[in-house]
């Protein structure tokens, strides 16, 4: 029947991490309690025409108070595994010195909900949340910002290693470093393409120093990878793709695997290289335990003149991420899209995995994001979200297709857990798996939720050495 081959085509290995994924300025609110500090999400969404409509995230989905709520969902979905980040001012309010502990026993309790259910903690160091205090002595541009971090990192992974399933360091340094710094579409929102690169090395060897700090854990980094197409197989056309993957994905996995920048990158950028210092890259190099991987689309780029300058259009006014690639037009691929505008395309993931796995010495992965927004309808208590669920179904698809091919895939977070603040866009925008009333704080699960909760199931109940 129909439903026995949707589920024996994804039947996957008894060890697989089913999750989801969420991050602590997305989801916590509570910003004024327990001694948190101010990061640069609270500055950001207070300085008008940042946010669409103004949105901030003081309350977000509440989680700080409904966390227990929130893992029972988590449990009823079947989650073996929850990937979610610590907010950093609420650890060091100031981002430096002394650790709040109240902030810290925050993290305790969720980690120890979550181990009461049997779903093993992802904790993610640094989901975009700047303590303010660190932006003000320069941010990631600043060299120190990275020893800060490792600071940070220490603390945190002291406090509750025995809590943790996996540490990991940055979320998409990519986005950190330029949406936040060269295109402004980000917090701290600056306009500035040269500093954006010192930011974004300074996220590597934060990245390293935190692995080195953390020192005998299992421990992962994280990037954001896009598949990416030449328009046409015009030498400008290649160029641009060339130049988009240089920056959007070998910038990082050179970095993170091999130790080293691209030259040709290195040369698009045109900002030399004094900011890296000796031994950095071998800092950066640190070996991890396992590479977090977050997937949404696949990029296609023309070398010609005329085109938009990124792939969807912002909700706010920015610059260009592009750092030395200005020139570069994002082009309609043909595929459908989701709400945010951003092409489907479930080949691309599995052209990515193949690719790490392929041209990058042997590091388990995870997918540690991947899912789309759609304008969801809240109807009668159901959401009938099929787009997203045939959306997660095709990318699983493409999981379980590159653990055929031998790449050493070990699990697949869906983003995101429940409805939350989407950035620049605010509440405007739903990813999740269950839907959030922002009113209410009412959570419903989607149809994407149920069927997700019936794949896990499958293969938990499939497999005789699962307990
Ligand atoms: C993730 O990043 C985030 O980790 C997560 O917090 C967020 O909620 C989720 O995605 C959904 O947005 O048009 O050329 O400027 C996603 C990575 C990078 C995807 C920027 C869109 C736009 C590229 N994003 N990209 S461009």
């Amino acid at each position: 029947t129909q439903q026995e081959q949707a589920s024996s085509h994804l039947r996957f290995p008894a060890t697989f991490a089913w999750g989801a994924a969420t991050s602590a300025y997305q989801v916590e609110g509570a910003v004024n309690e327990d001694g948190r500090g101010t990061s640069i999400w609270d500055t950001f969404t207070r300085t008008p025409g940042r946010v669409l409509g103004g949105d901030h995230a003081d309350v977000a989905i509440d989680h700080y108070h409904r966390f227990r709520d929130d893992v029972a969902v988590m449990a009823e979905l079947g989650l073996t595994a929850y990937r979610f980040s610590v907010s950093w001012p609420r650890i060091q309010p100031d981002g430096s010195g002394t650790f709040n502990l109240k902030g810290l026993d925050f993290y305790k309790r969720l980690t120890d909900e979550l181990r009461a259910n049997g779903i093993d903690p992802w904790l993610t160091l640094y989901h975009w949340d700047l303590p303010q205090a660190l932006e003000d002595a320069g941010g990631w541009p600043n060299r120190d910002t990275a020893y800060r971090f490792a600071d940070y990192a220490r603390c945190v992974h002291d406090a509750l290693k025995d809590h943790v399933h996996t540490f990991s360091t940055v979320n998409e340094p990519w986005c950190a470093a330029f949406l936040g710094y060269a295109s402004g579409e980000h917090a701290p929102g600056r306009r500035e393409p040269a500093n954006a690169v010192r930011a974004a090395h300074h996220l590597n060897l934060a990245h390293g120093l935190a692995v080195q700090a953390m020192d005998a854990r299992r421990v992962g980094g994280c990037v954001n990878l896009y598949a990416v197409s030449p328009e046409t197989r015009s030498e400008a056309d290649l160029d641009a793709a060339r130049r988009i993957d240089g920056l959007q994905n070998r910038f990082f996995l050179d970095a993170l695997l091999l130790g080293r920048y691209p030259d040709d990158v290195i040369e698009d950028l045109g900002v030399g290289l004094d900011f890296v210092a000796d031994g950095d890259m071998a800092v950066i190099n640190a070996p991890i335990d396992v590479l977090l991987v977050n997937y949404y689309s696949r990029f296609t780029v023309s070398g010609a003149p005329g085109g938009k300058a990124s792939a969807a259009a912002a909700p706010t006014d920015t610059g260009s991420p592009w750092v030395g690639s200005e020139h570069v037009s994002f082009v309609n691929g043909g595929r459908p899209v989701t709400a945010m505008g951003w092409e489907i395309d479930q080949d691309g993931l599995l052209e990515v995995l193949n690719r790490v796995a392929r041209d990058y010495p042997a590091v388990p992965l995870v997918i540690s994001e991947n899912g789309a927004a759609f304008d969801d309808v809240l109807e009668q208590g159901r959401v009938h979200d099929t787009d997203r669920r045939a959306y997660l179904d095709a990318h699983l698809s493409a999981c379980r297709a590159a653990i055929e091919a031998g790449v050493p895939l070990e699990g697949y977070f869906a983003w995101s857990l429940m409805d939350n603040f989407e950035w620049a866009w605010g509440y405007g925008k739903r990813f999740g798996l269950v839907h959030v009333d922002f009113e209410t704080q009412r959570r419903v699960l989607k149809d994407s939720a149920l069927w997700y909760a019936e794949i896990i199931r499958h293969n938990r109940r499939h497999e005789p050495t699962d307990s």
